[in-house]
């Protein structure tokens, strides 16, 4: 049996405490976790205890002299950099120089022009004799079935009339991130933080670049920070155009995408079922008939394995050129960015058109 990979985790908040280290026990038969790290001893010290009950020879390590240790450790191929994101393309671009092959969070940058020059940094890695590391953002709406299969009935729908996303979402006090002091201090706030698993959805389903926005962005609930609303209408590069509707935090939660065709409309929204949290994939044709069907969250197990997957084969290449999943790289995070940023420049110009930067 091949001797499993060993990873390292930079990060221990929260997310990191209840979504990576159970999903990633999940999948432990595809490596082991050797290291988790965070700027300070305690909060390292308290993942790694949750870890330890799956992975009982991680080590725990913290400051500047832990990073060091992880970045020298050769038998360390891959990091998965769960920080604030006002750190984090830092962090991986130190990683992936050091030869790691990197796992990011989104968002990928927090703003275009950072995406821009790490993409640049990333790119001067190419000539590395080990091969580039692979730089992959966490983007779990690209690997939802209900995302794959709707992008799939997008294709049979005919020419597309009209777009809509409508997100009213539910981030108030009881929701563990509302005090998260960096999305507090993080221009864009939540819609940024949040909105781009929006945009990922949308890209995904129309299946082309969003071209240009216009919005107006407004700060009416003063206990989240700003904008807290924004109404967005924009232009597809296929000419179709469409809306963005995202309130950050409301009393009735909904959250749906559904795109308009000559033939058809695909609609896709969040429910649960049969206690499931998960998608509702309709298809409306001609003639008043529908289908729909559900598809439970297994996005992000998916783009894990994928991530996964791809390391061992760059490592089995050895320095061939190594064919990782589009699905997870970063320039695909650095374009959901964009399109917010578009969104949230044209708000602030209250509503004039803007160009969404290309990547
Ligand atoms: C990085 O390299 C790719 C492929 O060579 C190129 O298409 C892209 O423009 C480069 N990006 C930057 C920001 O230098
Ligand atoms: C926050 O939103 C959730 C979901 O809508 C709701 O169940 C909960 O009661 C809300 N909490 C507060 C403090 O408003
Ligand atoms: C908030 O961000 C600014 C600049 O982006 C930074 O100078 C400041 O230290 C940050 N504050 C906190 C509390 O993170
Ligand atoms: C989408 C949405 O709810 N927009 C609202 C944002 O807040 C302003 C008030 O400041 C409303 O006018 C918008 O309708």
């Amino acid at each position: 049996m091949a001797k499993p990979l060993q990873i390292a985790i930079l990060g221990a908040g929260i997310f990191v405490r209840t979504q990576y280290i159970p999903r990633l026990a999940e999948l432990s038969d595809l490596f082991l976790i050797k290291a988790i790290w965070s700027r300070s001893e305690e909060s390292a010290k308290g993942a790694v205890e949750i870890a330890r009950e799956i992975f009982p020879d991680v080590e725990c390590k913290w400051g500047d002299k832990g990073l060091d240790e992880i970045i020298q450790d050769s038998s360390i191929v891959a990091v998965a950099v769960v920080l604030a994101g006002q750190t984090q393309v830092d962090m991986s671009l130190r990683l992936l120089k050091a030869g790691k092959h990197v796992l990011q969070e989104k968002p990928a940058a927090a703003c275009s022009s950072e995406a821009e020059s790490a993409l640049s940094s990333y790119n001067s890695t190419l000539n590395c004799t080990l091969g580039q590391p692979i730089w992959a953002v966490a983007e779990n709406y690209r690997f939802e079935p209900a995302f794959v299969e709707s992008k799939r009935l997008v294709t049979e729908i005919g020419d597309m009339m009209s777009v809509q996303v409508i997100v009213e979402g539910s981030m108030n006090s009881s929701n563990p991130y509302f005090s998260s002091s960096w999305r507090r201090n993080f221009t864009g706030g939540f819609i940024l933080d949040m909105g781009v698993h929006f945009i990922a959805g949308l890209r995904m389903l129309v299946g082309c670049e969003v071209k240009s926005a216009s919005a107006f962005t407004s700060h009416v609930d003063l206990t989240l920070p700003p904008p807290d609303n924004i109404s967005s209408v924009f232009q597809l590069e296929n000419g179709c155009s469409g809306i963005f509707v995202m309130v950050v935090s409301s009393s009735s939660p909904k959250i749906i995408w559904r795109v308009v065709g000559l033939k058809g409309t695909v609609q896709v929204e969040r429910g649960t079922r049969d206690g499931l949290h998960g998608y509702s994939v309709s298809l409306y044709t001609t003639g008043g008939q529908s289908k729909s069907l559900f598809f439970p969250f297994s996005g992000v197990n998916e783009e894990l394995k994928t991530f996964f997957s791809d390391v061992s084969q760059a490592i089995v290449e050895n320095g061939g050129s190594c064919k990782a999943d589009p699905r997870c790289s970063f320039v695909e995070g650095a374009r959901d960015v964009a399109v917010l940023e578009a969104m949230l420049e044209s708000g602030e110009r209250e509503g004039a058109m803007v160009q969404v930067n290309k990547f």
